[in-house]
């Protein structure tokens, strides 16, 4: 077994002396159960095994040699495009059920039955119109009312079979008829799961090919019964994000202060913590501390640090390094990206992990069951848990990294296109086109996904956005590499320095034009995973104003260090809306020759965008450059 140093697990100083404290408090943590791991199942690797029925499971000899079929007669092409199905759906589940309880919350909330209110009027009118709800002469209550239903009719079998409303008015009729055409439009998003299931089960679809095609279909399910829909709710309720800047980094926890995380995905709670945790300080500096302070873990992070600046703490695989600093007083989590190893940790500290969720369950942790009609009553029980916790604090094995950086959150397009219309205030957009036209812009890169025990984390991201700022891309980012991005000090205005001489200048104008006292910073920050539907309605903006193809814009999208089905599900969105994908590893389909070229090469043919599969941060840039260029000289800028 190989031990990789603390800086080849993370490239974070704050997170690489977690690891070594972490090793001196005898805790085990993610890279410990990685290690232990080695060597990892080849055929897994590859996904050429199946345990789809018990006659499994069955394994497919990589090398060409028996057994080249499983029991039943299925061989490696179906294997292995039943696996990746299995994982789509997987991923567009969870982001369909994190957008079905954002319907739910608007009703609650227009219902006078849970303590939230329609924040964004406007958004909600124009979400409405988008999807054919009327708004005239209607209250606000009742266009909500309107909208959920309309919002639950996309999880209604369609006898008409019409497209989903969420998809059809997020993109151009183009994209449409092209999936329609494909054969992968689809029409409601729980029954495609379901099918999924059942076509991937033992006896149903051995065809490789249409098996891969419905994996592009998930995508489509992911994006628009679950991002979009999730993220239009969500502003709704919430409020769409305008600029905010706040810190990053383990540095946020402070030693006098109550610590709670907030961390997972859906931030009806985290929204509540934020709010009591400004109202119980009078309590917690009755137990002693100077206050609370509240930071942001994963999605839920993003979600809190867009709409109020709470500061991140990190990533994925920072959560249990969160605790290891021994300030942390409470870990608040929902679902999805969640550790299991959370309560193991937590119990060398004194920190204490409550879930919330009725479907994130975790052996050993507190349980505070979180319901929208009970939502202040939780989030204070939640909040004076935690204040209970700081009293149990052990001094000596307190260390917070002194490490936090500057960064900058909250560009919705709403917010990016207020931005650019103190340049133009009649055509916003025209700035940002012109400027890609004219070069200063060299591409628009939607940088996504999570961080992966098996990277050292942010060592792809991280290069990889530096290097593509320093030849001219702006960079949009969602989900779990902003944390990191952000701690490396690229959302925020110094990190201007390192781009292009054009991109540079027109950061600066950006930013001098909306008194920013800088330059707009080169990576943006757009939210959380399901915010990633931010960087496709951006892309929609753009191939609109310029009335061409998405495929044909100079654009790409990366997810540099993939870890969740999510991201597998978000990446074959991307490639059905036309982008180059690059992914920092293969989703376990090296095992069918034929599955890889239909992802990396034939889908290209079909919806105009393919995956590609690259490592190597340098090497991905430069190729997501080519096609960047390659896209220029075919409009002929
Ligand atoms: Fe084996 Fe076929 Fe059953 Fe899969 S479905 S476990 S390949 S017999
Ligand atoms: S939390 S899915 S590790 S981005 Fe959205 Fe982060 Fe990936 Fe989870």
């Amino acid at each position: 077994m190989t031990t990789r140093k603390p800086e080849d697990k993370n490239i974070d100083p704050a997170i690489q002396q977690m690891i070594v404290k972490g090793q001196q408090d005898g805790v085990t943590v993610c890279y410990d159960r990685y290690e232990a791991m080695q060597p990892q199942c080849g055929f897994g690797e590859l996904g050429i095994c199946c345990r789809n029925c018990l006659q499994g499971p069955c394994r497919i000899d990589p090398f060409g040699g028996e057994p080249s079929h499983g029991i039943c007669g299925a061989d490696a092409d179906t294997i292995v495009a039943r696996n990746l199905l299995r994982t789509s759906a997987g991923g567009a589940a969870t982001h369909c059920d994190h957008a079905f309880e954002t319907i739910e919350m608007l009703l609650l909330a227009t219902e006078g039955k849970a303590p939230y209110q329609i924040t964004d009027v406007d958004k909600l009118k124009a979400v409405a119109e988008r999807v054919g709800v009327k708004t005239s002469g209607k209250s606000k209550e009742r266009i909500a009312h309107d909208l959920a239903m309309k919002a639950y009719a996309d999880y209604s079998p369609s006898r008409e079979n019409k497209p989903l409303s969420w998809l059809e008015s997020s993109v151009p009729p183009e994209r449409v008829e092209t999936w329609k055409k494909v054969g992968i439009l689809p029409t409601d998003g729980d029954l495609e799961i379901r099918r999924a299931m059942h076509e991937t089960s033992n006896g149903v679809d051995h065809d490789p090919v249409k098996l891969s095609l419905q994996c592009a279909k998930m995508g489509l399910i992911d994006a628009y019964s679950g991002l979009k829909l999730g993220t239009d709710f969500q502003d709704i309720v919430f409020g769409t994000p305008r600029p905010v800047k706040t810190s990053a980094n383990l540095g946020v926890l402070q030693e006098d202060k109550v610590n709670i995380a907030v961390h997972g995905h859906i931030p009806f709670l985290s929204e509540k913590i934020v709010e009591w945790a400004r109202k119980l300080e009078p309590e917690a500096k009755k137990a002693g501390a100077k206050g609370i302070q509240l930071c942001g873990i994963c999605c839920t992070g993003n979600e809190v640090l867009m709409r109020h600046g709470v500061p991140s703490a990190g990533n994925y695989l920072t959560q249990e390094f969160a605790v290891i600093t021994g300030a942390l007083d409470a870990i608040v989590v929902d679902v999805q990206c969640v550790m299991p190893s959370l309560v193991d940790v937590a119990n060398c500290y004194h920190t204490k992990v409550i879930t919330t969720h009725e479907i994130g369950g975790m052996r050993g942790a507190t349980h505070i069951p979180f319901a929208a009609e009970t939502a202040d009553e939780d989030a204070q029980k939640i909040v004076r848990l935690a204040i209970e916790a700081f009293k149990n604090r052990i001094p000596e094995k307190v260390q917070i990294p002194n490490v936090k950086t500057e960064m900058w959150g909250g560009f919705s397009v709403e917010a990016i296109i207020e931005a650019l219309a103190a340049l133009d205030a009649k055509d916003p957009l025209k700035p940002l086109v012109d400027n890609i036209k004219a070069g200063n812009i060299r591409g628009l890169v939607g940088m996504v996904g999570c961080d992966n025990t098996r990277f050292k984390d942010g060592g792809i991201s991280v290069p990889l956005a530096e290097e593509l700022i320093k030849e001219g891309c702006l960079i949009y980012v969602g989900g779990c590499c902003a944390h990191a991005l952000g701690r490396a000090g690229l959302m925020c205005p110094d990190a201007a320095a390192g781009a292009s001489d054009g991109l540079r200048a027109v950061l600066q104008a950006i930013g001098d034009a909306n008194k920013l006292g800088g330059p707009l910073p080169p990576v943006l920050h757009m939210g959380s995973c399901v915010d990633n539907s931010r960087v496709g309605d951006l892309l929609v903006a753009v191939a609109n104003y310029l009335g061409v193809r998405i495929q044909d814009l100079p654009a790409a999208a990366t997810a540099p260090e993939l870890m969740h089905e999510k991201a597998v599900s978000i990446g074959e969105w991307a490639v059905d809306l036309g982008l180059l994908t690059h992914i920092g590893m293969a989703p376990f389909c090296g095992g069918s020759g034929l599955v890889t070229k239909i992802l990396t090469d034939d889908l290209e043919g079909l919806v105009g965008g393919k995956f590609y599969v690259e490592s190597d941060p340098h090497v991905a840039a430069q190729t997501i450059l080519a096609h960047i260029d390659k896209k220029r000289a075919a409009l002929g800028i």
